[in-house]
């Protein structure tokens, strides 16, 4: 239902805007950061202290973004072109200031309007707020897919949730991890439009009834529901500088009216309230991904609000257009799941069809395969979600009707296919029996959907010979791969400006919208000018960083030692502690008088850990604790130091990835699905020490096997030494190992906590540690001393990290971008006029 009425845009508007174009040059930038500043915020004495300079920048900025963004929203309506809409709980979109400049081509002339007032652009930059909407990975790809997506001109729309609190922000404190609220749109986010006329409703609870129509078929009504509001706000996304600007939706709940008026005349004043509250708390707060957290009702509430009320606003766009009917609706749209967290939709897409636009299921069915597809995320078992079916029979009930209908027609394909198979029946079946019965999102993904991808190559086959092998049995088909990638406009040419200008000296610009082009550094990689700037760009970079670090944390890095960095989630599958036993092992050779030949080390480790994720919370403690001894130890003094980067987010990442000699990628394999930071870390010249594991296996491919540190047992070794593992035995075996675990033991790292540590130090000796840490502690020690050797030729290792740099092109988004177009998307590119 809509709140207001949209009127269609008029012609005359058309032409007013394209003659209104305005200023790209410092002048016209610093008038309207003016006018803002003074008008609009009503600010008087120019100051870097408070946000309002940000602000006033941000606005002058959002206009001339909205001039491309209202002509590609014209092209859009007038060509109907096919869409896509990336639906995502998540968007990790990090700052958008400086991505907006970049897009824009107008970094220049608002430094120079800066400069102007006395301010430095980096200045400003830093006053905005990182927008936090993503717990790590999955949603920095979708805010890097939506950068590809925009570039390439692709009609790509992005729809998520505008949480009113963010990914929590982390203090360090004694050690541990101290989790503040990230109230990030306090100072107002003025990147945002609401948009109250295209709001939407959302129904909750109530029950289902059955009644035969004029036309004596079965029709179904959802009645006596508590209904919430859905308010979309559009976020620009440009495009690197092609005059397109797509489209980030993000809903926000809202009670749908400011008191419910049949409780306030009851007179309960307070439980009006109440309800209003607990509809606005559908978009309150981003969920960590912990097993704590899951099975929460609040959690479905917001998959099946995002659901809900972006499916009907494309529904809603599509009558707007197209009249009534629904024909050829599939051909022009396409949803693409972002992990099963809106998988919901297969079953809203259905009810919305079948129960509000009067089609019979098997026209509705056919919409529904031709437009959903699904991308899979994780192996994890702990993190495949499941709803318990009396969740949703309370919440859903329509919902769980027409899931119970999508499973026992699918069932029934199985049985013919498969007749009598009644065990293969239960293991597809929608619903897990199990204990409590529970719907299986990733299978209703599945079932609704056309296609079904992995993330990197390894990982797809493992969604095909594992998790997933029954349905690719029956589908082949539908399974894909799609590699994972990240953008170079933010993870190189904007971050890095010292090395991106050394790379476009030598070969030109060409790379920032075609990374292939990195491939023309291999000619000049002995080149002893080249070389020497390589060098001085990586150098620069790690004073940057040093400075950072000894800002945050007080601790003085020398930035001529190895940068030895492992930022990411903290997660005992990430095996951050198999990075702090190799750090306990460089310490024990330094005190045993066994640390002369070492290369002098800075061992940085970043991430959060989820609040309800004791061990990986103990993980942290571990890495502060052992740092704060290393760190302490006169003996360690030019050779060895350790910290901990608190708050790691996107905008620590811009400063982290362009600084780090080494990267650590060393997850459990079979475990990372594919992993983005190794790309970042690669494109800005970092050598990785990893396992075969994710996106790692075609990093190496890529840059070869002499510029990559490999170690570690490969997926298919970890199942067979499983059953019979036994890390006490290999520590026993193991002089080295046998002495890092003794220092752990005996408190050396808790001297005035006794115990603390106890619960890390135990969890890798037991036989059933499923991140099997223990097997590849040699293997580890064994490559990080090759990448020692190779860090003192100071000569290998700069054509080594030029190498990486080189062979990167595969892993932008760009690419990724074009092969969901090519197989999954088939959409054609647009240019506004
Ligand atoms: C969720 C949960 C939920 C409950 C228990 C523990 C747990 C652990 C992890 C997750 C995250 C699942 C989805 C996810 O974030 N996957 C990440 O997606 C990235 C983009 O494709 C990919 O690079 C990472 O390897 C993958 O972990």
């Amino acid at each position: 239902m809509n709140v207001l009425n949209e009127t269609d845009p008029e012609l005359g508007s058309l032409e007013l805007l394209q003659k209104s174009r305005l200023g790209m040059d410092a002048d016209a930038l610093l008038s309207d950061l003016s006018h803002y500043y003074t008008r609009m915020l009503g600010r008087r004495t120019l100051r870097t202290d408070t946000p309002f300079l940000y602000q006033a920048l941000a606005h002058a900025v959002r206009d001339r973004l909205m001039e491309r963004w209202n002509d590609t929203n014209i092209v859009l309506d007038r060509d109907t072109p096919r869409r896509a809409c990336y639906l995502s709980m998540e968007f990790l979109m990090g700052r958008l200031l400086h991505n907006a400049l970049f897009s824009l081509g107008a970094v220049d002339a608002s430094s120079e309007a800066l400069q102007a007032l006395g301010v430095e652009l980096a200045q400003v930059e830093e006053l905005g707020h990182d927008a936090g909407l993503g717990n790590g990975g999955l949603g920095r790809l979708a805010a890097c897919f939506l950068d590809s997506c925009a570039t390439l001109g692709l009609p790509v729309v992005g729809y998520g949730l505008r949480y009113h609190y963010g990914m929590f922000r982390q203090r360090i404190r004694q050690g541990y991890q101290v989790e503040e609220p990230d109230p990030w749109l306090r100072e107002g986010f003025p990147w945002e439009i609401e948009r109250i006329e295209l709001a939407r409703t959302i129904r909750f609870g109530g029950r289902t009834l059955t009644y035969r129509d004029r036309d004596g078929s079965l029709r179904h009504d959802w009645t006596d529901t508590r209904d919430v509001l859905a308010v979309p706000y559009d976020v620009p996304i440009p495009g690197y500088r092609n005059g397109v600007v797509n489209t980030l939706r993000l809903w926000s709940a809202e009670a749908t009216d400011e008191f419910d008026l049949e409780e306030f005349n009851a007179g309960s004043y307070t439980e009006a309230v109440e309800s209003k509250t607990a509809a606005e708390n559908i978009s309150m707060v981003l969920y960590p991904n912990t097993a704590t957290e899951s099975g929460h009702e609040l959690r479905l509430r917001q998959q099946y609000f995002l659901a809900s009320a972006s499916l009907q606003d494309v529904l809603a766009d599509w009558h707007r257009r197209e009249g009534p009917g629904l024909e050829g609706f599939a051909e022009k749209n396409c949803f693409q799941l972002n992990d099963t967290h809106p998988a919901v939709a297969v079953a809203e897409l259905m009810r919305l069809l079948l129960d509000e636009h009067g089609q019979g299921w098997d026209e509705a069915w056919a919409i529904t395969r031709a437009t959903m597809a699904y991308t899979n995320h994780t192996l994890l078992p702990e993190a495949l979600e499941t709803w318990p079916v009396s969740m949703f029979e309370r919440l859903l009930p329509r919902l769980l009707e027409i899931i119970y209908e999508i499973n026992a027609r699918f069932l029934e394909e199985v049985s013919i296919r498969w007749p009598g198979d009644n065990e293969r029946l239960a293991r597809m079946s929608l619903i897990g029996e199990e204990g409590e019965r529970r719907v299986r999102m990733a299978f209703l993904a599945i079932v609704g959907s056309f296609s079904v991808n992995g993330v990197a190559e390894l990982h797809s086959r493992l969604l095909r010979e594992g998790l997933f092998r029954d349905f690719a049995e029956l589908w082949p088909e539908k399974f894909n791969n799609k590699t994972n990638g990240v953008t170079q406009r933010r993870w190189l040419a904007a971050c890095n400006p010292d090395l991106s200008a050394v790379i476009t000296d030598a070969i030109g610009d060409g790379w920032i919208t075609d990374l292939d082009q990195l491939e023309g550094l291999r000619e000049h990689v002995d080149a002893p000018k080249f070389r020497s700037a390589w060098n001085a760009a990586q150098l620069a970079s790690k004073q940057r960083l040093a400075a950072l670090v000894q800002a945050r944390t007080e601790v003085e890095l020398d930035p001529a030692m190895l940068f030895d960095v492992q930022v990411k989630r903290i997660h005992e599958y990430k095996r951050q502690l198999l990075n702090v036993l190799h750090a306990v092992h460089l310490y024990d050779r330094i005190r045993r008088g066994d640390g002369d030949d070492l290369v002098p080390r800075a061992i940085i480790i970043g991430g959060k850990a989820a609040p309800g994720y004791a061990m990986a919370k103990a993980i942290i403690k571990l890495i502060n604790n052992v740092a704060r001894v290393i760190n302490r130890d006169p003996a360690t003094e030019g050779k060895l130091r350790m910290v901990f980067y608190p708050d790691y987010n996107v905008s620590a990442m811009e400063v982290i990835c362009t600084a780090a000699d080494l990267s650590e990628q060393i997850s459990t394999a079979g475990k990372e699905a594919s992993g983005t930071g190794n790309m970042k870390f690669m494109m800005n010249g970092a050598v990785t020490i990893g396992t075969l594991d994710g996106a790692n296996v075609e990093i190496r491919e890529a840059v070869g096997a002499e510029n990559f540190f490999l170690f570690g047992h490969t997926v298919e070794e970890i199942a067979e030494i499983r059953p019979h593992y036994d890390p006490r035995a290999i520590i026993a075996g193991d002089e080295d190992f046998r002495r890092v675990v003794d220092l752990l033991e005996c408190g050396h790292f808790s001297r005035l906590e006794p115990g603390v540590l106890d619960g890390v130090i135990e969890s890798f000796q037991h036989p059933s540690d499923p991140w099997m840490t223990a097997a590849d502690f040699r293997g580890f020690l064994d490559a990080q001393r090759k990448a020692e050797e190779a860090f003192r030729d100071t000569e290998r290792w700069t054509t080594m990290s030029i190498l990486n740099t080189a062979a990167s092109g595969r892993f932008s988004t760009d690419r990724t971008m074009r092969d969901y177009n090519d197989d999954i998307w088939r959409l054609e590119p647009v240019r506004p006029d």
